[in-house]
């Protein structure tokens, strides 16, 4: 099921571009356009869900799907090092409403997070 409004969903459709760097059944994942670090790739679901938390709640296969894939990513990317973010939320920094993970890396990351 995909929203008409969603940015993702159009990504995954190909109706807007992005650069992809891997694709499986059920994700997409392709570099963020306002790259954080080194490796700043976000990888989502193919079917819309809000975020993270809505993603696991209907479909926990499809989640444990992204989480493998962003590991794939950090593989295929030669990081030894990468952190998974996934902004739950306005408050915590989401802004589209697509669940989508980040995997950032290429660089020492700093803890806690703003
Ligand atoms: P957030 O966790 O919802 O804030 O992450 C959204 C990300 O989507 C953010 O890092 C943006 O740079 C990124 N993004 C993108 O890759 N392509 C776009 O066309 C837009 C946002 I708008």
């Amino acid at each position: 099921m995909s929203n008409d409004d969603c940015l993702f969903c159009k990504i995954v459709a190909r109706e807007i571009p992005s650069t992809v760097v891997r694709e499986s059944e059920r994700t997409l994942s392709f570099r963020d356009v306002s790259p954080l670090a080194p490796t700043h790739v976000l990888v989502i679901p193919k079917e819309h869900h809000r975020d993270a938390a809505a993603l696991v709640a209907a479909d926990p296969m499809a989640m444990a799907e992204v989480l493998s894939e962003a590991s794939a990513v950090a593989e295929q990317e030669g990081l030894e090092a990468f952190r998974l973010i996934f902004n739950t939320g306005s408050e915590a920094g989401q802004s589209i409403f697509h669940a989508h993970g980040h995997v950032l890396g290429g660089r020492p990351l700093s803890w806690p997070p703003g």
